[in-house]
């Protein structure tokens, strides 16, 4: 394949962009080589600037549950942008869009859209503290929720593959009210509230870890989680940026029958736009100004051409069956996978829920850090590329989710384990 275009456009880049790219992760340091420069998607396929065709698993990092370019989404967007791109005032589409949240979470009476997963959790701390009057906060390692400085402690995502889990230019007073725990282990959480019984905000959680790769909770966990936090007085805060609308309509509180106390949504919800949401129960959304003392604003939050894409995304969502045609096609790639592997004696751990999932190139069960730590990055790093030769674009780290999308064919399946045979040969 000739990548000599990207290759060149990276060049360029890196002359006038901190390591050419806008997000550590798209730069390939965990797997080696030059970043493709992309430059269009339809469907399942993305092309390259050098015209080289891909089965694309990245998604965009998991907002585009309906492929690139889906045409609903696009004629939205295309319509709102026709009648203005920004007022920074309400607009009706705002309130269309928190009812399907309302609807679609339990646990949420009331949602306010930011322009980012990072900033729905940033402003979800801040409300977690205001609310209770707390400083603590309890995070996972591995778990990555966006980059604000509370959170940039034993980060996933980016953060862990550049082995800058713990972010230089965050203060040790910023640190030391993030304390730490073992994701599937709750003693690790229940020592915190032993030693800091008043002090601790919330707990907040990806629910179904995505960052470290895929991790599911096991058995007992959330709902241990939420017993804690409920005891101790603490709120539950659910990262659902990555598995909000993913994992289930009602995202994994719909999928495990645990409702938190703040909810963060992101990706999914926009469409492809740039879009974060903050939610919550009425008592503890009254916190938010203008209604309560908790400050969080922004010129571009829900903007209407994203809020556009946002509900054609829902929309399409709500249709019946398409979270169970999902799953059985994630299932069989991943069944697929699997049996290639076992054929090419390569140790192979799928975690998968749903539709997103994590090749983890280990030999045991991978349940959290210690075991996604002991994965062959170097094994993951030669079969990306081996894949990439094949036309199949996989994240670019051992440690991120693979998305399958509804516009993902049968056919598509069948060229990924194709492929998959020939890169493990
Ligand atoms: N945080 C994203 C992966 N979980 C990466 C975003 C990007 O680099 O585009």
């Amino acid at each position: 394949m000739n990548r000599e275009r990207s290759i060149q456009l990276y060049d360029t880049a890196k002359g006038v962009i901190p390591g050419g790219v806008n997000s550590p992760a798209r730069s390939w340091a965990a797997v080696g080589g030059n970043p493709l420069f992309l430059t269009r998607g339809t469907g399942s396929r993305v092309w390259d600037a050098d015209g080289n065709e891909y089965i694309d698993y990245v998604c965009s990092w998991g907002p585009l549950i309906l492929g690139h370019a889906n045409e609903r989404v696009v004629a939205a967007i295309t319509q709102a942008a026709s009648e203005g791109t920004s007022f920074g005032a309400p607009t009706e589409r705002e309130n269309e869009i928190a009812q399907f949240v309302a609807d679609a979470y339990e646990s949420i009476d009331m949602v306010r859209f930011v322009n980012s997963g990072t900033e729905a959790t940033m402003s979800a701390l801040r409300l977690a503290r205001a609310y209770t009057g707390r400083s603590k906060i309890v995070k996972f390692e591995g778990g990555y929720h966006g980059h604000s400085d509370a959170l940039l402690v034993a980060a996933g995502s980016g953060a862990l593959a550049h082995g800058v889990p713990d972010s230089a230019g965050v203060t040790e007073s910023f640190a030391q009210d993030t304390l730490l725990s073992k994701f599937n282990d709750l003693a690790s959480v229940d020592a915190h509230f032993t030693s800091f019984p008043d002090d601790i905000a919330c707990v907040i959680v990806e629910p179904i870890a995505g960052n470290m790769g895929v991790v599911p909770p096991q058995d007992g966990f959330l709902q241990g989680l939420r017993d804690l936090t409920t005891k101790h007085g603490a709120l539950l805060v659910f990262d659902e940026v990555i598995t909000g609308f993913r994992v289930e309509y009602g995202g994994a509180q719909q999928r495990y029958g645990i409702n938190a106390d703040i909810t963060c949504l992101g990706k999914i919800i926009g469409g492809g736009m740039p879009v974060g949401a903050y939610g919550g129960s009425a008592e503890v959304m009254a916190t938010v100004a203008p209604l309560g003392a908790m400050y969080q604003a922004g010129t571009l939050s829900g903007n209407p051409v994203a809020m556009a894409a946002g509900i054609a995304t829902l929309k399409q969502l709500q249709e019946p069956g398409v979270y169970n045609a999902l799953g059985a096609k994630a299932a069989s790639l991943a069944a697929g996978l699997q049996e290639v592997f076992a054929d090419a004696e390569v140790p192979l751990r799928i975690n998968r829920v749903g539709s997103m999932m994590t090749l983890f190139f280990n030999t045991e069960e991978v349940t959290g850090w210690e075991s996604v730590s002991a994965s062959d990055r170097e094994g993951f790093g030669r079969f990306f590329h081996n894949m990439l030769e094949e036309g199949v674009y996989l994240p670019p780290s051992p440690f991120e989710a693979m998305f399958v999308s509804t516009a993902h064919t049968d056919d598509d399946i069948q060229t990924t384990l194709e492929s998959a045979r020939r890169a493990l040969a």
